[in-house]
């Protein structure tokens, strides 16, 4: 039944919405949607989802060997993808359209120390409002590891569901340990989405295609996703393996299973337990300053009262406060353009052309290029 998940008084407005999504491809993040549907979260507070695990993120510094180490990053990684393509399902019953950041919108924040695996901090910003692009940068000093990258969509309609192509990329950086110090880094490139459950009106989300984390060490891992129907005729399922970069095929570990579920090793680095990740366990949300110590724009200041109305069921308030926002911002613009004085990144340095994604994704796509935002220098 189309729409049998909408409540009732909003099925019409649902079908146009599909309609508009079918005749419009692009910014989906632009588009008005139904109000069951909105979410009172912006985009820019998304990147959080890759330090919800403190622990396994201090812990791509360790380990004996490189190919230990790139199994430590594995884990972390697996590990983000429960919250990251989940968790508005868990929380709020689906997924639903996330507040849509204005230029140089802010979300900050940390991690504190539990366990002697150091404070993680994540600095994220809207360096792009259309199309919206996201830059973050997560940083844990005492292990000696940040991640730093960003986020765009490009999206498209097939019919059922919303394809949804990842534009961006991350680069995380571990210090080494060793007598030489320097660094290894690991590019990640990101996977295609899918929103399933569209018709019916209860949309989330399910991973395909395979994605990369490539390490200036000499080894790769390869993700490869699938859904319900596939391999293991489960939703949310993965298989992952570990080879060196010149010998993709060379595999020398994997595991499989489900990302938002149990994965276990399939060919297991030897002292191991059988069990890879197991997504239940406890995912840490970021701690970030009470309000009334928020800049005006961090996120969840910029967005207080538009937020309070889709929480509260009161959408003319939210919709209303949206709107002073959006007309604020294009009184900016034009102001900005007026006096010749463009808008000015805060937190990031746009960077042309990558030259850490250039050299390492070059094992797997020979002259692939992209941009990219560097965190600026801090002055103490
Ligand atoms: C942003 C980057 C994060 C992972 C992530 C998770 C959910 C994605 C989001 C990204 C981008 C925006 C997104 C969202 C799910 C729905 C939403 C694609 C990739 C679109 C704009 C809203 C569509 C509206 C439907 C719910 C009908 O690391």
């Amino acid at each position: 039944e189309v729409g049998g998940a909408v409540p009732e008084a909003q099925k019409a407005s649902w079908g146009s919405f599909i309609k508009s999504i079918a005749s419009f491809s692009g910014d989906l993040s632009s588009m008005t949607a139904p109000s069951f549907i909105l979410s009172p979260v912006s985009l820019t507070e998304y990147p959080s989802y890759w330090g919800e695990h403190p622990d396994l993120f201090a812990a791509c510094a360790q380990g004996r060997d490189d190919v230990e180490r790139m199994t430590n990053v594995l884990r972390w990684f697996i590990a983000t993808l429960k919250g990251q393509y989940t968790s508005r399902n868990t929380s709020m019953g689906s997924e639903k359209k996330p507040l849509n950041p204005i230029l140089g919108e802010l979300f900050i924040g940390s991690w504190p120390e539990q366990k002697g695996e150091g404070e993680t901090t994540l600095v994220a910003e809207q360096v792009s409002h259309h199309p919206p692009i996201t830059a973050y940068h997560i940083s844990n000093e005492k292990a000696g590891v940040s991640l730093e990258g960003h986020s765009a969509q490009k999206t498209s309609f097939t019919g059922r569901s919303i394809t949804v192509k990842q534009v961006g990329h991350a680069i995380l950086r571990v210090q080494r340990k060793d007598a030489q110090g320097g660094e290894d880094l690991y590019l990640i490139t990101l996977p295609q989405l899918s929103i399933e459950g569209i018709l019916w009106g209860a949309p989330y989300i399910e991973l395909s295609g395979a994605n990369h984390i490539i390490s200036s060490t000499g080894y790769a891992a390869t993700i490869n996703y699938t859904g319900k129907g596939y391999f293991s005729g489960k939703a949310h399922s993965f298989k992952a393996s570990i080879a060196p970069t010149s010998k993709l095929d060379a595999v020398l570990y994997s595991a499989e299973g489900e990302w938002s579920g149990v994965s276990k090793w399939k060919k297991a680095p030897p002292g191991q337990d059988s069990v890879f990740w197991d997504a239940n366990n406890d995912r840490r949300e970021i701690q970030v300053q009470p309000l009334e110590k928020q800049g005006k724009m961090e996120s969840r200041k910029v967005w207080e009262k538009t937020a309070e109305g889709i929480r509260s069921g009161n959408y003319d308030a939210a919709s209303k406060d949206k709107s002073r926002i959006e007309n604020e911002q294009r009184a900016k613009r034009k102001e900005e353009t007026a006096k010749g004085t463009p808008h000015q990144l805060e937190m990031f340095v746009h960077v042309p052309e990558d030259q850490e994604f250039v050299k390492l994704i070059s094992a797997v796509s020979k002259g692939a290029t992209e941009d990219t935002y560097r965190r600026k220098p801090r002055v103490h």
